[in-house]
């Protein structure tokens, strides 16, 4: 059995209909795709039981992130909740990278919401995986070519 874009989308949006302290306007079939994507390490297109289980676990986990960073309980995570959310989730990220992640999840106040939360940190977890297999002998640096940087960069 394996979970595809659209099934992965019915199972989320139906966990953030159930909860008042998560806001959010609804994983989109765009969000969903791109988190299957990053998330097939097979290729199938789909999510096999591994690759959602290992999904799955993350955004248990990144959900408790949310609420406990959520101060003010306002149910989205404003830039000034976010850069300790993502100390707690162990990305910690220097100030352009966070002002850039800001400008492309979060709305025009500043807040981001949960589905929003997990579609960045969906990403940011898989590309700083994908990094880490590219740099094989651990130096922090990757050498890559033009076809290797379009597939990391046009799967996901
Ligand atoms: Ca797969
Ligand atoms: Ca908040
Ligand atoms: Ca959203």
């Amino acid at each position: 059995m394996e979970v595809s874009p659209t099934e992965l989308m019915n199972i989320l949006n139906r966990i953030i209909g159930k909860r008042s302290d998560l806001k959010a306007d609804g994983f989109s079939i765009e969000s969903c795709r791109g988190m299957v994507a990053v998330m097939d390490s097979d290729s199938t297109g789909k999510l096999g039981f591994h690759e959602f289980k290992f999904l799955w676990n993350n955004i248990k986990k990144w959900q408790g992130i949310y609420i406990s960073n959520d101060a003010d309980c306002s149910g989205v995570i404003s830039s000034r909740e976010l850069s300790a959310a993502f100390k707690s989730a162990c990305f910690p990220l220097n100030d352009q990278l966070f002002q850039l992640i800001v400008r492309r999840y979060s709305d025009e106040q500043g807040n981001m919401d949960f589905d929003n939360f997990i579609g960045c940190l969906v990403r940011l977890d898989a590309m700083c995986r994908a990094f880490k297999t590219l740099d094989k002998d651990n130096n922090g640096k990757i050498k890559v070519n033009i076809q290797e940087w379009l597939q990391l960069t046009m799967h996901s």
